[in-house]
């Protein structure tokens, strides 16, 4: 038996209520050790995985890891949100009532950390000193070391954090236990994996997995899924799977904050960390706030909605990270760095990494190189050899501080003011590439039929979409009616809020299915027209479903792109609009208690696109 109380004496952790909650589960989970971890216990770690072979050196301050290879993702069908009030189901949240969940999860728990070490880890998803700090600290119970590498990287680390709480019980419990990997039945009727989340409990109770958002559960699971469940039971604040940029214009002095909510693998991570296209990089310049997650609340003296980037890292998807896309990511996993790539490829001579899209070409010399399950890659047949080296899931872990443009004040408690919510998701037609919104319902509605074509595309139907309300699907922690109202609540407060608008960077030719819009760095200049709009500078085109650029409004300077490509995604298709129209009739009936403001949304641009379409 582990004598709990030395342990945690030893480590200076003094909050009595956390000392019970780690007692309890050392005990049902049967860890043979318990180590409490503190950020600066990096270097230790890592060496030891190192040793043990849960890490492989990537070059100089670099590491690589590989996960099970049933288990390199986050899984919707197993993710459940309990509590104990049968009105908090929705359509996407798979609620089950609590006290089914908690037994079920504790059985499976118990003992299952046999001969483990039970890591302890402090957390706090917040800048310090912050408003919403009650909410952001968090203590996750972790029986993987390279999960508590990754906390480290991806969060505020530290007994200080939990220690002086104004209320000691004012921590999120965030239990992870790996269990048997090998023998969980993945996908199939006998899946063993939970991950649970009791959100009026703040308790979250991951089984089955070591990989990302399953298993760092200050990220995704605190961070969007309870968060945003405290947002609401609050009443003060919300809580959003959105990227936070800012936009320096060196001309004017002034500087705009916009967060954007893009579903998973859409273009967060890319546009947050941008830089100005080169012809217009004497003006502006972008700072980096966050790249998926965005805590938003107003403040009653300014009347102003503000926002800050719970996370302390970055969990970025690898593929088609390059020079030309987005150098600033790679500058931020350079050596040195600390950073961690899971589910590259790995040459096992030399330490190089290689995904799709690092280069043109994968490296000529196949000698030492693993795919990333581990296989040679000079090994494969015939048959193997069009697969992929890279998980298209692989992802680096690196800290804020190695991002080269991140903004100076990004963990100021104060957070930024938001001047634009941007809504976009992976569509090949229809959505043009921006349409600004002033109308806040309007907005709200904009953000709840936001939706990406289905990459699994079974037998859905064409052109319709997978909807994502602002890209919360997979984190929607309550009814999406009482998600809406929610929202409608908060941003009502403000006098001065942000303008809305949706954008699309994957608008294409459906005769040789080339993008239509550059992307990457040059979304800059969609997010500029945005701004100029929402100061009065230009006046855009008015159109049935919100206002468009004019051709010669956007900053179109050293940009390639072609004419008539251009006209394209500066157009609307109405009847692809009037079709959508009848499919998100359908998507929101789903909802209960959706708000009537929300309906009446609906209705104007119904109507709106009905005449359009009647007159053209
Ligand atoms: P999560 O971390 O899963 O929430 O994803 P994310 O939204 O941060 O996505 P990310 O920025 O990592 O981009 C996912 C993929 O989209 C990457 O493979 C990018 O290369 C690609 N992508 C991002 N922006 C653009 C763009 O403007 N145009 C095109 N064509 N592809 C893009
Ligand atoms: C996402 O899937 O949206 C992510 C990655 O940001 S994970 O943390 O694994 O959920
Ligand atoms: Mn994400």
């Amino acid at each position: 038996m582990v004598d709990v109380d030395k342990v945690l004496d030893e480590a200076g952790l003094k909050n009595p209520v956390v000392r019970d909650y780690v007692a309890y589960w050392a005990e049902l989970t049967g860890a043979e050790r318990i180590e409490v971890v503190q950020a600066s216990d990096d270097a230790r770690l890592v060496a030891e995985c190192l040793e043990a072979g849960e890490l492989l050196p990537a070059g100089e301050g670099r590491y690589y890891s590989r996960s099970y290879h049933k288990d390199t993702a986050r899984s919707e069908e197993r993710t459940i949100v309990a509590t104990s009030n049968p009105s908090d189901a929705g359509a996407y949240n798979n609620w089950r009532p609590s006290e089914e969940m908690k037994p079920l999860l504790e059985g499976k728990m118990r003992g299952a950390s046999a001969g483990k070490t039970m890591y302890v880890v402090p957390y706090l998803m917040a800048p310090p000193g912050s408003p919403l700090e009650p909410y952001a600290a968090g203590v996750e119970l972790t029986d993987a070391r390279t999960v508590v590498l990754h906390m480290i990287r991806m969060a505020r680390v530290g007994v200080e954090y939990i220690n002086n709480l104004a209320d000691p019980n004012s921590f999120v419990r965030a239990v992870h236990v790996t269990g048997d990997l090998e023998n969980l039945g993945h996908g199939t009727a006998d899946d063993q994996r939970y991950f649970v989340t009791v959100a009026d409990e703040r308790t979250i109770l991951h089984f089955g997995s070591s990989d990302g958002g399953n298993a760092l559960l200050g990220k995704i699971a605190h961070g969007l899924r309870l968060a945003s469940y405290d947002g609401w039971a609050s009443g003060k604040f919300l809580a959003e799977q959105f990227m936070l940029l800012g936009i320096v214009d060196k001309e004017t002095g002034r500087k705009y904050h916009v967060a954007g909510g893009f579903p998973s693998a859409s273009g967060k991570t890319n546009l947050a960390m941008t830089l100005a296209p080169d012809a217009l990089g004497d003006r502006y310049y972008v700072e980096f706030y966050g790249d998926d997650i965005a805590w938003i609340w107003v403040d009653e003296n300014d009347g102003r909605a503000y926002a800050f980037n719970p996370e302390n890292g970055v969990f970025g998807v690898a593929k088609d990270t390059n020079e030309a896309t987005n150098p600033t990511a790679l500058d931020s996993i350079a050596p040195g760095s600390g950073a961690i790539f899971t589910n590259v490829a790995y040459n096992e001579k030399t330490g190089d990494v290689w995904w799709e899209g690092k280069s043109k070409n994968p490296p000529a010399d196949l000698d030492g190189w693993l795919d990333w399950k581990g296989e040679r890659i000079a090994d494969r047949s015939p048959e193997q050899a069009g697969d992929p080296w890279a998980h298209p899931n692989s992802r680096f872990t690196t800290a804020l501080d190695n991002v080269p443009n991140v903004a100076k004040d990004y963990d100021d408690p104060r957070g930024v003011p938001v001047d634009a919510i941007i809504f976009g998701g992976r569509t090949r037609d229809r959505e043009p590439l921006v349409r600004a919104i002033t109308d806040l319902a309007e907005g709200v509605y904009d953000g709840l039929t936001l939706g990406a074509e289905a990459t699994f595309a079974a037998d859905g139907k064409e052109g319709i979409l997978r909807y994502d309300p602002m890209s919360m699907r997979p984190f929607m922690s309550y009814g999406e009616g009482d998600y809406a109202a929610h929202w409608l609540k908060i941003l009502g407060q403000a006098t001065d809020g942000p303008i809305f608008a949706h954008v699309n960077w994957f608008q294409r030719d459906p005769e040789d299915g080339h993008f239509l819009w550059p992307g990457y760095r040059d979304n800059l200049r969609a997010l500029l027209w945005l701004v100029q709009f929402k100061n009065g500078e230009v006046t855009g085109v008015p159109t049935a479903v919100g206002t468009i650029p004019a051709k010669d409004e956007l900053l179109l300077e050293g940009i390639e792109i072609d004419e008539g490509d251009l006209d394209k995604i500066l157009t609307i298709d109405l009847e692809r609009w009037r079709q959508e129209i009848g499919f998100r009739e359908e998507h929101l009936s789903q909802f209960d208690r959706l708000p009537e403001a929300i309906w009446e949304a609906h209705r104007r641009v119904a109507r709106a696109v009905e005449e359009a379409a009647q007159q053209g």
